[in-house]
C-alpha cells in the first residue's frame, strides 16, 4: 500500500501530517481522513479517484472548480480543494490520482433521514439546482449518459449477449421484469428528444450520505461533486428518494426490510418544490412520481449489469453482493410503483 502521509505532503499544506485514515463508504472512489500534528480532529480528506471510471480527471476537477467557484461567488459553503506543489487540483503519482480538500469541521452525515430532515434536504438540493442554473461556463459529461436510462438497459443487453462468467441464468427473472417495463421507464428520454424537456446543471449523485448537517440539522454543504453535469431533474430528486425513502439497505439482504416511505416522499417533494419554484417547468413537476420510479430502477439496472459483468464496476464486499444489491433494488422499485405508478402513467 502506499504511503499516504507522503501523497499528502505532495499538496499545498504547511502543517506536519500526523495521520491517515480510512472514512466513507463510497462505491467509487477511496476517502480518507487526514490529521496534522496537534489536533484530534480531521483537517483534511485525502481521496483517491478512480480513474478507471473518470477517465479525464482535467475535466473532473476542471468541472468542480467551476462549480465551487460559482457557489463561493453567490456566498454558500461547498467544498474547498487544495492544490498540489505544481498547483493542479490533484496529484498524480505515475499510477493513481490524488486530491485533497478541507475537511468540513463539525459535520454529521446520515445514512437514513426522519420527514423534517427530508423536507430540508429536499429544499437544499432544489435551491443547489436553482444556484447552478446560471453557470455560463459549461460543464463536461464527465460520464456521457451517466443516468440515460437506454444507455443503462443497452449496457445491460450486451452484458446479457457476452454472459461473461456465466451468471445470466440465475437472474433471468430480474431480466424479464426489468424489460417489461422499458417503455414506461424511457419516458424521460423521449420527452427530452421531442423537446418537452430541459437538461440543467444537477448534482447527479444525491444520496442522502452527500449532504453535511450540522447537529442543529441546518445543511452546511453539499458534497461529492464528481458527477455534476447537465441531466434531468429527475436525477436529483429521484436518486435522493431511491436512499431516503428506502426503509432498508441499499443491499440489504433481507428484503422484508425494504419499503418505499410515502412520509419521506412527501416531505422531501414539499421541499424540492419550494427550492425550484423559481424555475420548474410544468412537465418536470408532473413526472416526478416517475422520477422516483427511475432511480431505483435504474440502479436496478447497473447493478445487475454489473453481476453480470462479473463485478468490474462497483467495490463489492462478498462475492453475490451485486445480485444482492440488485435483488433489494428491485424490491425498492416494486414497493415505489405499486405506489407511484397511478400518480404519473
Ligand atoms: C456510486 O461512489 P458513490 O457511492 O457516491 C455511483 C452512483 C450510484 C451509487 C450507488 C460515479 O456512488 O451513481 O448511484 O454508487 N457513482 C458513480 O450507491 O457511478
Ligand atoms: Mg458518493
Amino acid at each position: 500500500m502506499e504511503n499516504l502521509i507522503e501523497i499528502v505532503s505532495k499538496f499545498e499544506i504547511s502543517e506536519k501530517i500526523a495521520d491517515v485514515k480510512p472514512m466513507g463508504e463510497g462505491l467509487i472512489n477511496d476517502t480518507y481522513k487526514v490529521f496534522v500534528a496537534g489536533s484530534d480532529k480531521p483537517k483534511y480528506v485525502l481521496q483517491r479517484i478512480n480513474n478507471a471510471i473518470f477517465q479525464n480527471v482535467d475535466m473532473l476537477m476542471d468541472n468542480i472548480n467551476k462549480v465551487t467557484t460559482h457557489l463561493r461567488k453567490k456566498g454558500e459553503n461547498t467544498l474547498q480543494f487544495l492544490p498540489a506543489k505544481d498547483k493542479k487540483l490533484y496529484y498524480f503519482d505515475g499510477s493513481k490520482y490524488w486530491r485533497v480538500m478541507d475537511f468540513v469541521p463539525d459535520s454529521i452525515t446520515y445514512q437514513a433521514v426522519t420527514p423534517e430532515y427530508s423536507y430540508i434536504a429536499g429544499k437544499s438540493f432544489g435551491e443547489f439546482e436553482s444556484l447552478l442554473s446560471d453557470m455560463k461556463e459549461p460543464l463536461g459529461e464527465i460520464i456521457p449518459d451517466f443516468h440515460n436510462i437506454e444507455f443503462r438497459l443497452k449496457q445491460l443487453r450486451d452484458a446479457v449477449a457476452k454472459d461473461r462468467v456465466g451468471r445470466v441464468k440465475e437472474v433471468q427473472y430480474y431480466l424479464d421484469e426489468i424489460f417489461k417495463r422499458e417503455a414506461q421507464m424511457t419516458l424521460g428520454e423521449r420527452l427530452y428528444r421531442e423537446g418537452k424537456l430541459p437538461k440543467r446543471v444537477c448534482h447527479c449523485d444525491t444520496k442522502v450520505n452527500n449532504m453535511l448537517f450540522d447537529k442543529d440539522g441546518k445543511v452546511l454543504c453539499i458534497i461529492d461533486l464528481d458527477t455534476v453535469m447537465p441531466s434531468f431533474i429527475f436525477s436529483d430528486y429521484g436518486d435522493f428518494l431511491r436512499t431516503a425513502a428506502n426503509t432498508g439497505l441499499e443491499d440489504d439482504p433481507n428484503l422484508d426490510n425494504i419499503d418505499f416511505n410515502m412520509e419521506i416522499y412527501e416531505a422531501f417533494t414539499k421541499g424540492y418544490l419550494e427550492g425550484t419554484k423559481d424555475f420548474l417547468l410544468p412537465i418536470e413537476k408532473e413526472n416526478l412520481p416517475y422520477a422516483a420510479m427511475l432511480f431505483p430502477y435504474m440502479q436496478t439496472v447497473r447493478f445487475l449489469a454489473d453481476y453480470i459483468n462479473g463485478d468490474t464496476y462497483y467495490k463489492i464486499k462478498y462475492p453475490e453482493h451485486n445480485l444482492v444489491r440488485t435483488k433489494a433494488q428491485w424490491r425498492l422499485f416494486e414497493r415505489a410503483e405499486a405506489k407511484l405508478f397511478s400518480l404519473n402513467f
